[in-house]
């Protein structure tokens, strides 16, 4: 049975990563940040079946900011692939802790490089890159070789990572891959991405609960697909003969607005009755226009986007609208 551990199983790809893995016939050990609180909503399927948490998912405290409890983790695991997923993700947030970001972001993946390398283990590393990194584009549409232009701290910090990532590939031949995803989004979205906090918000509205949702930017453009299909990217990855670097995009942006306008309208609401422009949700400097050429993980992972930006829009509103409706019952 293969091992693989997963750091940021908490978050939304931890969750599907481990889902699909499980699925796979491995065993998982994730990474959960000691909180004072359980923070395992995402896993809760997993953490309470009796058949796979202590059987076939363990979970282990550790923090990417602390460099012994990485490398005590390797050695007492000996996993055979290691996805790096764990990061502080939000970019609006990344710019009120500029420094936190960069240790978790950025020195986190190599604190988890170095423990691999210190170990002497053969693991295969997925490094959790993203399309932030291109920022300020020099290339429409972007894939592997277009440079990088942060925008913000956290693409910053996932740049550092990024190119650490590289560097202990090519320095020490480390099987490391870095997957460069654009935005993904699922019901399992954190509420505070605007795909998630436009939809949570429908569900309230058309529940009678909430009346207004305040956004910032609506012109800015994104990539998006679905969080699910996007984690099979990272598992192919570490399938293939050699280490490499690939973009997972759908190659279709739409609009903050479109992406309102979309799910307002599935849900039978008029947007313009209840969304209002909040200015403290515009960032210090803003990422327009992100656009992903993915033919590369086409070709040589034969993996392709299946959920239009239109599925995705109503499955999140879907679930949203049953979560709200289950707590009624
Ligand atoms: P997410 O939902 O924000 O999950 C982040 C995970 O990292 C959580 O499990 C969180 O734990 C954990 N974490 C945060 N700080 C940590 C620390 N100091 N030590 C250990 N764990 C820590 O993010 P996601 O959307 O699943 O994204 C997964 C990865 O892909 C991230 O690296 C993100 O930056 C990157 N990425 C995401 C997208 C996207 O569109 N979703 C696109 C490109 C790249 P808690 O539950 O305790 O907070
Ligand atoms: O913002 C605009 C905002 O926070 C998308 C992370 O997973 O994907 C994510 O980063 C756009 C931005 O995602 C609100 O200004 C308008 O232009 O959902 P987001 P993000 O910044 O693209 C990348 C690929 C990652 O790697 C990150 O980890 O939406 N926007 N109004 C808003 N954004 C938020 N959050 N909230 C608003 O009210």
């Amino acid at each position: 049975m293969k091992k693989a551990l997963i750091t940021g199983i908490t978050g939304q790809d931890g969750s599907y990563l481990a889902d699909l893995l499980l699925e796979k016939g491995y065993e998982i050990h994730g990474v959960v940040r000691p909180a004072s609180t359980s923070n395992t909503g995402r896993i809760d399927h997993l953490v309470h079946d009796p058949e796979i948490h202590d059987v076939r998912l363990f979970l282990h405290h550790a923090d990417l900011s602390d460099s012994a409890s990485l490398a005590r983790l390797l050695a007492h695991i000996e996993p055979d692939e290691i996805y790096n997923l764990a990061a502080q993700s939000h970019v609006r947030t990344s710019f009120d802790i500029p420094a936190y970001t960069a240790d978790v972001t950025g020195i986190g993946a190599v604190r988890l490089l170095d423990a691999l390398r210190e170990t002497g283990l053969h693991a295969r590393f997925y490094q959790a890159g993203s399309s932030e990194m291109y920022g300020k584009v020099l290339e429409i549409p972007q894939r592997e070789t277009t440079p990088f232009y942060p925008r913000s701290p956290y693409a910053a910090a996932k740049v550092y990572a990024h190119w650490m990532a590289v560097n202990y590939r090519e320095a020490y031949s480390l099987f490391v891959c870095n997957g460069i995803l654009f935005n993904h989004e699922s019901p399992r979205r954190g509420e505070t991405f605007v795909t998630r906090k436009i939809t949570s918000a429908v569900a309230a509205i058309k529940a009678g609960l909430q009346h207004k949702l305040s956004l910032g930017n609506l012109d800015a453009r994104r990539d998006w697909g679905y969080a699910k299909e996007y984690v099979e990217a990272m598992w192919l990855m570490l399938r293939q003969e050699q280490p490499d670097d690939y973009v997972v995009a759908t190659g279709e942006a739409h609009s903050v607005s479109d992406f309102v306008i979309a799910a307002f309208g599935h849900a039978g609401l008029d947007w313009r009755s209840h969304v209002e422009i909040d200015p403290r949700y515009y960032r210090p400097a803003e990422v327009d226009f992100l656009i992903g050429d993915a033919e590369k993980a086409k070709a040589k992972l034969g993996w392709v986007p299946k959920t239009t930006f239109g599925e995705l829009v109503r499955l999140m509103v879907d679930a949203d609208v049953a979560r709200l409706d289950s707590r009624k019952e």
